[in-house]
């Protein structure tokens, strides 16, 4: 493991640690923590204040009302401001003589609200990429000796995809025609991203934490997070890159190819709106301006995208309640059909509901999980978090520079930040496939797809993809979902039309002709002709059916009813019942081998009716229990939904 830079705020972070319970153990095969940890620090300096003014005030007033409450509020620091810039909300960003503690901060704020031509102030905090630092290592050497695999080399090492159901994901969706706005530190160029990148900007106005030389700019490229000591705030420590953004986009749409590692949307392509930097830290009011330029809002003197963003990413956080501002901005995004992933922090097991902007409304925040499945224990908890995903020993795009860009590499990082871009990357896939979804919607789908999970719901991509794509009528958690979901799956049953989708009709009896299409392709769709005359007198030979139907008479699945005066009829339309579904089976299977029990397994089956023996064979081979009363119900018509249990049980068996 390669500590390669010196934690911030350890003195915090460790005195945190020791007062908090332990929630999770690492995975066995994670490096350990380092000894200092950093935290959110909950008790930052800042240098700005938000002010948002209700209607136009002229510049001379708001000067007196920032010196009347600079006097109430007996912070000097706040007498002489420089107005930086005007937020896409119409906020000011003014910039006060020096830093002033949180404290300072609030009471200032509360002062310049109390005016009646304010119509809300707040601290212009900093906000933190969500990640661990110290818990990263390079995997240089191993990317350079599997370079000429066949696909991507670090697949085999990234747990959370399987875990996931990335895979089977892909059959449905992999990103293609979405694209993910990712919040963070900026990327740098990397293989596995250069060509997903479809625009960006550098919304990281302070020239300070630019480490770029200016404020914003059109390069939205990561120059590094490296600071020297106090670069960020009084008293920051020096520390090295940590390619945060590289790392996070990579988990989010990193190349399918045979190079690096692959993404959980690999097709999605990606914004780059960076507003983090040096320490990966960055101002609040930046962050919102990114949220609204994604949403393809109006941001004064920044050119819009050539495509706005359909999901959002923020893998950053901060101690302290959702900043006004901030929540406008996703509002924007949110009521657009933009869903927004964010981070719920890494304060190791301290309450979300305390984080921003996992604090937020309308957000959906991420705790993270270890490959264990437990909580990872720096990850924030409560009801506050939507979802758990991933976020231990996550492998990703990286770079080994300490200062500037380097090379890229790949590299391990944990992180409520590395959890994040997993769920952004699976809403693409679910926005792909339901492009008019809102994002309350897609959440929601989101959140019921999730596998039950002592603290919550976990993210299951395949799932949350299936739910949305199967049938419209069938949603997950329902008797029998499972069931149904295989017979789509496996071509047993399309279901009917329904605008866009698909819907299965699960409470509906299935009818005699449905059978003989279900039991047709369950037997693998056999190549047959049917003959020109139809064995059935009922069933003509344009029957939708007619070719499964005169399998079934063929194959001796059903041999139909023949009247006194010799005509054989099918009765496609009658429901089928139990006692013929258990025959047809019984056939289909071959009529194995079977000695029905002397005494009847049911107790409203006599051992002397029609069809007792492949009944008995049934509950034999457990394709049907029957009732929990003991009963079989053998004239009781089959519902769809029932069906597809039978049908799946009876597949898996023969
Ligand atoms: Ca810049
Ligand atoms: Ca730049
Ligand atoms: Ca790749």
């Amino acid at each position: 493991m390669k500590k390669h830079r010196i934690p911030p705020f350890a003195v915090l972070g460790a005195a945190l640690l020791v007062a908090l319970p332990a929630t999770g153990a690492l995975a066995e095969d994670a490096p350990a923590p380092p000894e200092a940890v950093q935290t959110a620090p909950e008790d930052l300096p800042t240098d700005r204040m938000i002010v948002k003014y209700a209607g136009t005030v002229a510049d001379a007033q708001k000067n007196e009302i920032l010196e009347s409450a600079a006097d109430q509020a007996d912070v000097p620091e706040a007498e002489d401001t420089t107005e930086l810039k005007t937020t896409a909300d119409g906020a000011d960003v003014v910039e006060l003589s020096d830093e002033v503690t949180t404290e300072d901060a609030e009471k200032l704020a509360a002062e310049i609200a109390a005016d009646p031509a304010v119509e809300y102030a707040e601290p212009d905090r900093l906000v933190f990429a969500a990640q661990i630092p110290g818990m990263s290592d390079a995997e240089t050497d191993r990317l350079a000796s599997t370079a000429a695999a066949a696909y991507d080399p670090g697949v085999a090492s990234m747990w959370a995809l399987p875990t996931l159901g990335a895979f089977n994901a892909w059959n449905t969706a992999t990103g293609k025609g979405m694209t993910v706005g990712v919040v963070d530190t900026g990327f740098a160029n990397h293989p596995d991203l250069d060509s997903q990148v479809i625009g960006g900007y550098d919304f990281v106005s302070s020239p300070a934490l630019g480490n770029d030389g200016n404020g914003r700019d059109p390069d939205p490229r990561d120059p590094g997070t490296y600071s020297t000591y106090g670069q960020c705030y009084s008293g920051s420590p020096a520390s090295n890159s940590i390619w945060h953004g590289t790392h996070v986009a990579g988990t989010i749409a990193a190349k399918r190819d045979n190079y690096g590692t692959v993404g959980v949307a690999p097709d999605a392509t990606l914004l780059n709106a960076r507003a983090l930097g040096a320490c990966g830290t960055g101002y609040v009011s930046d962050m919102a301006d990114a949220v609204t330029w994604l949403a393809g809002e109006p941001v004064a003197g920044v050119p819009a995208a050539k495509k706005r963003a359909n999901v959002i990413n923020m893998s950053l956080s901060m101690y302290g309640s959702c900043p006004a501002v901030l929540q406008t901005a996703i509002n924007k995004a949110w009521f657009k059909g933009i869903p927004v992933a964010v981070a719920a922090g890494n304060n190791y097991g301290a309450q979300a509901i305390n984080y921003a902007p996992g604090n937020c409304y309308n957000v959906i925040t991420v705790g993270a999980v270890t490959s264990s499945r437990t909580v990872a224990n720096y990850s924030n908890v409560g009801a506050a978090v939507d979802i758990y995903a991933p976020g231990d020993h996550i492998l990703s795009s990286g770079n080994t520079g300490t200062r500037g860009p380097v090379a890229p590499n790949v590299r391990y990082d944990y992180g409520t930040s590395m959890a994040t871009p997993h769920v952004a990357g699976t809403l693409a896939l679910m926005k792909q496939k339901n492009p008019s979804f809102s994002s309350d919607q897609l959440k929601n789908l989101l959140l019921t797809s999730g596998d039950p999970f002592f603290a919550g719901k976990t993210l299951n991509t395949h799932d949350g993809l299936y739910v949305t794509s199967a049938f419209n009528d069938v949603y997950w958690g329902r008797t029998f979902y499972n069931e149904i979901a295989w017979t789509r799956a496996a071509g047993i049953s399309n279901g009917w039309p329904a605008g866009a989708s698909r819907v299965y009709r699960p409470t509906h009896n299935v009818s005699r002709e449905q059978m003989a299409a279900f039991l047709y392709r369950v037997a693998g769709k056999p190549a047959f002709t049917p003959p020109r005359v139809s064995p059935f007198a009922d069933v003509p030979t344009t029957h939708v059916f007619y070719k499964e139907i005169a399998w079934m008479r063929a194959s001796g699945v059903s041999t139909g009813w023949v009247s006194s005066n010799g005509v054989r009829t099918y009765k496609p339309t009658q429901a089928i019942s139990r006692d013929q579904m258990a025959a047809f089976l019984y056939r289909l299977a071959g009529k194995p081998g079977f000695t029905a029990p002397a005494t009847s397994p049911f107790v409203d089956v006599s051992p002397r009716q029609g069809f007792y023996k492949e009944m008995a064979w049934m509950r034999a081979t457990a394709i049907s229990t029957g009732w929990d009363d003991g009963t079989y119900r053998p004239s009781a018509s089959v519902s769809r939904d029932v069906m597809a249990a039978f049908l799946q049980r009876f597949d898996r068996a023969y």
